[in-house]
């Protein structure tokens, strides 16, 4: 949550006493994996989070009720619960065709969002296909499946990941819940608690990347032997969340896709997740300091003397602004020496 350690007095407390929140959930084009994933969760358990922390009184996966009797009781907690509520939407919404792609109750997808956002007090879109679209609206996306945040006109908070990571959602109704604000997001409406860093930035097989360490294929040595996974197409390099800080499924050490040997397909990133081929090679997002490093990809014939002498630079025990400094020097006089090659014509 961003909050100290000393915090934690008043957030039990807090959680204790507060008022039981209404939380209406909408189900719209997904998986349910949201919800599964939520089901799983252990602190708090589900069962914990909808009977004593939040009233839950709609959500079409988990409610007992069905047909009229659901759609009555999602109509009587806004009523009851105007302007306190909180809307939580899983599932992209269809735009295209007058929305026919999606009706729950004979009321459109677009339609009924519109109308459970209208006097809710927070609206959380939970995973990558409420929070930018996800599989659904994956290219020619038939349906114009869109994000919450292209329908609606006040803010939303994104917790992407398919299926995103039940703690994640969980801080942020705790947040809310405490404090009675959201917590800190970033310019994609993400909380910055969870996808302030990138997964490469805090993976446990970070090491071996940098001494250029890797597994080229599934089941070789390098596999077996934990190397990175980045020439398997990992896209840590380029997609932020917390996986490798959290895992999944309250299973400990060795619970998220990585550590489990597989490459991160960034399900939670727009544009990676669900569009670049799975094992196409990761944009490096961050120069530094792997600038120091040799490159993994690195083209035959090309930069090869500024990333070989960068690794000098960094062997040799060359502080860290040293070497970066011989870097771009170096990058100039490789410039200087393209333009004496253009002016002489080799
Ligand atoms: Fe599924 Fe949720 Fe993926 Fe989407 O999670 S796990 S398709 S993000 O909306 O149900
Ligand atoms: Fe970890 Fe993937 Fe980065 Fe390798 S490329 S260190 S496996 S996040
Ligand atoms: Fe998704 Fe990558 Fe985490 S695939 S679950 S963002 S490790």
């Amino acid at each position: 949550m961003g909050l100290p350690t000393t915090a934690v007095g008043a957030v039990a407390k807090a959680i204790v006493q507060a008022r039981r929140p209404s939380v209406i959930w909408l189900h719209f084009q997904e998986c349910t994996g949201c919800t599964e994933s939520l089901l799983r969760a252990e602190h708090p358990t589900v069962e914990k989070l909808i009977l004593d922390l939040i009233s839950l009184d709609y959500h079409e996966t988990l409610m007992a009720a069905a047909g009229h009797q659901a759609e009555e009781a999602r109509k009587a907690a806004m009523k009851e619960n105007a302007g306190k509520y909180v809307l939580v939407v899983e599932g992209a919404i269809p735009t295209k065709d007058g929305g026919v792609y999606c009706k729950v109750g004979g009321q459109t997808a677009v339609d009924m969002v519109k109308e459970c956002a209208a006097d809710a007090a927070a609206v959380i879109a939970i995973g990558s296909c409420a929070s930018w679209g996800g599989m659904p609206s994956t290219f020619p996306n038939p349906t114009g499946a869109s994000p919450v945040q292209a329908i609606l006109q006040k803010p939303v908070v994104n917790i992407p990941g398919c299926p995103p990571n039940p703690y994640n959602f969980l801080t942020t109704v705790v947040h809310f819940l405490t404090l009675g604000t959201l917590p800190d997001l970033d310019d994609k409406g993400r909380p910055k608690f969870a996808y302030g860093r990138l997964i490469h930035e805090n993976c446990e097989r970070r090491a071996h990347f940098d001494a250029g360490r890797f597994a080229l294929e599934f089941g070789d040595e390098g596999h077996r032997k934990g190397y990175c996974l980045y020439k398997l197409g990992c896209k840590g390099p380029e997609t932020y969340a917390n996986c490798p800080q959290i895992y999944f499924g309250d299973a400990g050490v060795g619970t998220w896709p990585v550590a489990c040997g597989h490459p991160c397909i960034g399900c939670t990133e727009q544009g990676i997740g669900f569009t670049k081929p799975i094992h196409a090679l990761a944009d490096l997002v961050t120069v530094s300091p792997p600038t120091l490093f040799a490159r993994p990809a690195e083209e035959r014939g090309q930069g090869s003397t500024l990333a070989t002498a960068a690794t000098v630079a960094a062997t040799a025990g060359l502080a860290a602004g040293v070497g970066m400094k011989i870097a771009s020097n170096l990058g100039k006089r490789d410039k200087e020496e393209l333009d004496d090659e253009k002016k002489t014509g080799a």
